[in-house]
């Protein structure tokens, strides 16, 4: 029978081993919580679980659900997109597809509603677990405009709030907030629809990414305007009835960067959503882009902010009125997740959940055994709008590395197969092994440039990258022990916002294979892909 002393001492020693977490915590985390093509995050809390999704455009698997216990750590837990039924984005620029969510908790069911711009356009998704399976689209074509979202009034009412263009335009970009009831039931929109504000500036554009709160018994609209670049902000508006009138807050906007200049490191703040946690403090995810020459090669990340309610208004880090780069984290149990390896040896019969292609796969284009990645030459090229075998995974940070060993032959000049950097169909770098050489091609605003080319006979050969803020230099070789480089020095403004068609999207690195037109039955088998910050 253990003696007291004993029992006391075992207490001990579990109570210590339970806090060691707790005691090497940090005590501030850093922005982006999700670096790299993370835009237009919402965001609910479930008990001391918090889910967040982005907005993925044509990428598939689509709807990214990540999960965390602390606001800082997460883990992708799957798509809410990930069955090529659900959605089909052939056809549709690298812009367009699935633009900003929202996701909601309410009575034990999961819901996200969406808007698929140019497939459909409104829709909400409902499931019991966050990582799914998430149903089939629920779609409301009655439903005009964009960026819906949905709250539940304390009667059980649900509500739909969403931005369309402004009937009778006064300026330019003028789009106006509404609110409607959504009859879950029915799946529809029903009765009138009530406008709610154009924005809190007499010329406010682009008035959009809309959610609407009950706080303390009064609602309030928090939405974004001045577009998703450097005029972005965030103001908010009151009312003590769901449909108004809504009074604009007159310390708007309560948060923005675009008084900061052309030249501060992080600007585009906004669309943003708040979340209480279960300690009763407020914070709010939104989307922001980091520059380099005032460049942005990572796209739309997602930030953290802290805010302090004013009686109605909500204070953005008080104080300091800015998102920063690193603050005190959110009082909540710190809880990291176990990293996954760097280099993914593709095991298993699946691929991990941060790949991803581009636009909907219409057949299976790979395989994943023998730990290896088997992926199937299609006729299908990636500067077309439609799926091509394409395997990528996000880009998160400036300074990265990544390398591949691939195998791959052929006697046919109309097959390649390799390494991917891309951002749009006709923004993108490719690093390909074809019939008797490796070649380097750039695709910039939809010019096509073979940066170089040399000759390369082995079967095996291992693809290397290093990117260093705007720099990128690509190398090969028989073993990662010989590598050279192929090409100079190239400049990730190829993979930058606002060059060509790059816009809303973002990054990313991977391995391509096609047969350009041509039927093919050959693979290019990819042993593992290594990706890390470097
Ligand atoms: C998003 C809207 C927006 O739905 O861009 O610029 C759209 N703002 O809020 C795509 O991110």
């Amino acid at each position: 029978m253990l003696k007291s002393k004993q029992i006391a001492l075992i207490m001990m020693v579990l109570m210590t081993w339970v806090s060691l977490p707790a005691q090497n915590a940090p005590t501030t985390f850093e922005n982006p919580i999700l670096p790299g093509y993370h835009p237009d995050p919402s965001i609910c809390r479930v008990g001391d679980d918090y889910y967040l999704v982005n907005s993925t455009f044509v990428w598939f698997p689509g709807l990214p659900i990540y999960h965390s216990k602390d606001l800082v750590n997460w883990e992708l837990i799957g798509h809410a997109i990930d069955r090529p039924d659900q959605m089909d984005f052939d056809g549709l620029p690298d812009m367009l597809g699935l633009f900003a969510p929202t996701i909601r908790y309410h009575e034990g069911t999961f819901y996200i509603i969406n808007t698929c711009v140019g497939c459909g356009m409104n829709f909400y998704l409902t499931a019991k677990n966050p990582a799914g399976p998430w149903s089939d689209p629920n779609w409301l074509p009655e439903a005009d405009g964009i960026d819906p979202s949905i709250m539940w009034d304390d009667d059980g009412t649900c509500y739909y709030t969403g931005v369309v263009g402004a009937e009778n335009p006064e300026w330019k970009d003028q789009g106006v907030i509404y609110n409607q009831v959504l009859d879950l039931q029915q799946k529809k929109l029903v009765g009138e629809r009530h406008n709610a504000t154009y924005g809190h500036a007499n010329n406010a554009s682009y008035s959009e990414g809309p959610h609407l709160y009950k706080i303390n018994g009064k609602y309030l609209l928090m939405i974004s305007e001045g577009g998703t670049g450097v005029y972005h902000a965030l103001t908010v508006h009151h009312s003590d009835s769901v449909f108004g009138p809504y009074t604009t807050d007159y310390i708007n906007p309560v948060l923005s960067h675009r008084q900061f200049g052309l030249d501060y490191p992080v600007h585009a703040i906004g669309h943003g959503d708040l979340v209480q946690t279960q300690n009763g403090d407020w914070w709010c995810v939104m989307l922001g882009k980091r520059r380099i020459n005032r460049l942005t090669t990572l796209a739309r990340e997602t930030f953290l902010a802290k805010v302090e309610f004013d009686d109605q208004t909500p204070v953005f880090n008080p104080g300091e009125g800015k998102v920063l780069m690193t603050q005190t984290r959110p009082d909540l149990p710190w809880t990291p997740f176990e990293k996954k390896p760097a280099k993914d040896e593709f095991n298993g019969d699946k691929l991990d959940l941060k790949w991803c292609t581009i636009r909907t796969p219409k057949k299976p284009f790979y395989q994943v055994n023998q730990g290896a990645l088997h992926l199937n030459l299609q006729q299908e090229v990636m500067d077309s709008l439609v799926h091509s075998a394409t395997v990528v995974q996000r880009i998160e940070h400036h300074n990265f590395e990544a390398s591949t060993k691939m195998s791959f032959k052929t006697s046919k000049n109309n097959e390649q197969a390799g390494l991917t950097i891309y951002r749009t169909n006709e923004n993108h770098f490719n690093l390909l092994k074809d019939k008797n050489s490796l070649v380097l091609i750039k695709a910039f605003k939809g010019e096509q440039t073979e940066i170089a080319r040399v000759p390369y006979k082995n079967k095996d050969v291992y693809f290397h990258v290093e990117g260093h803020g705007l720099d990128i230099q690509f190398s090969y070789g028989e073993s990662l022990d010989a590598l050279k480089p192929i090409g100079d020095k190239q400049n990730l403004i190829v993979i930058a916002d606002l060059q060509g068609n790059a816009m809303f999207n973002g990054p990313g690195i991977g391995m391509y294979a096609t047969s350009n037109g041509k039927d093919s039955k050959n693979q290019a088998v990819f042993d593992w892909f290594y990706y890390d910050e470097k």
